[in-house]
């Protein structure tokens, strides 16, 4: 008898909490701005890369999502990346329709859920990727070299062109992982200043372009030791309204106290900052590529997470042509029920 009154508490717990999600998506960016900032006290959204464009073996399929495939539900948080946006693709770094973006942000809102959106955009000097760090002076030249500050804000209006053309708000998460090296706006790349003169070009230029749909993420990688690192290059309250980590779990099994000791310093960092500063917090990418630990959702993330009042926690994508390179299961794969068991904890929030 206990038992059967047990498993219908965690029916109703778990149909109660999937109800409970998002119950409506916010309509403009004064109300994504007060959900954001208030949502780390109802719990996080789950989030996902290109969720609803390919999983891991399957590409553009009408309705189709690893995440929903497993737990059910769609994740309420989708992010997608305009990376080539600045180069007048019609689709992103990784083969994604610009168009079918903006379809996807459309439904995504629909359901009750919202997006973010990151920038992976090439280098404006060697006309290489965004992770093209052979140039230590591409900040500096965006800043004071009049050809290429012309491409650059040509880039920007390219960029605007198409947020001009997205009416839902959106997160807005440009010059991301700046504390590590490897993009060429990283920290031994430029100074402080140059960074932060970046972000008001860009942050300028969509304004008067008449972009006014987005609120502002700053996401650093794991490098800070500190509070004062991690604000070394803060663009500020008037700019940003969720700061956030990138934080991987690399080397297996054996990375797991590192991943644990990593992001729990820079949680801690984190809701000091939120404490002085009024923003929200996230992890705005993170994941075990490949999940090679069947309870990682559970026994690895949760933990950790469990005390901070996060707004969302967003998981990389599963590439559909590269079968190691995922970051939430498929079905069948090991760690399913884990993640199923994960994304309904009282404090996940999904959509229908
Ligand atoms: C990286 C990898 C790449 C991808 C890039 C931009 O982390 O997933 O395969 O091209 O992000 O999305």
């Amino acid at each position: 008898m206990k038992k059967v009154w047990l498993i219908i508490e965690l029916v109703i717990l778990t149909a109660g909490t999937l109800a409970t999600a998002v119950a409506q998506a916010p309509a403009n960016v004064e109300d994504l701005r007060g959900m954001l900032l208030s949502q780390g006290e109802r719990g996080y959204l789950v989030g996902h890369h290109d969720d609803p464009m390919y999983g891991h073996d399957w590409k553009f399929e009408e309705g189709k999502s690893d995440v929903l495939a497993v737990t059910g539900h769609y994740p309420a948080l989708m992010t997608f990346d305009l990376g080539h946006i600045e180069l007048g693709d019609a689709a992103n770094l990784d083969g994604v329709p610009f168009d079918r973006i903006r379809e996807e942000i459309k439904k995504q809102y629909e359901r009750g859920g919202i997006v973010s959106l990151s920038w992976h955009a090439d280098n404006p000097v060697t006309g290489k990727s965004a992770w093209d760090n052979s140039d230590s002076t591409v900040v500096r030249q965006i800043l004071k070299n009049k050809a290429v500050r012309r491409k650059f804000t040509g880039w920007l209006d390219r960029l605007a062109d198409y947020l001009l053309t997205i009416p839902q708000p959106i997160v807005f998460r440009p010059w991301h992982e700046h504390t590590g090296s490897w993009f060429w706006w990283g920290q031994q790349l430029c100074s402080k200043k140059e960074y932060l003169d970046l972000w008001k070009l860009t942050v300028g230029h969509l304004k008067k372009r008449g972009v006014s749909n987005l609120v502002y993420a700053y996401s650093p990688g794991i490098e800070p030791k500190s509070t004062a690192e991690y604000l070394e290059r803060y663009p500020g309250d008037k700019i940003v309204t969720l700061i956030g980590v990138d934080a991987y779990h690399y080397n297996g099994l054996d990375g797991t106290q590192e991943f644990q000791l990593n992001l729990g310093r820079m949680l801690r960092i984190m809701q000091e900052v939120c404490r002085t500063h009024h923003v929200a917090m996230a992890l705005t990418e993170c994941g075990m590529e490949s999940i090679t630990d069947p309870h990682w959702f559970t026994q690895t993330l949760a933990p950790v997470i469990s005390k901070y009042p996060l707004a969302y926690v967003q998981f990389w994508r599963n590439a559909h042509d590269n079968p190691t390179h995922f970051y939430t299961p498929y079905p069948g794969h090991t760690s399913a029920a884990d993640f199923r068991q994960f994304c309904s904890f009282p404090k996940a929030i999904m959509v229908k």
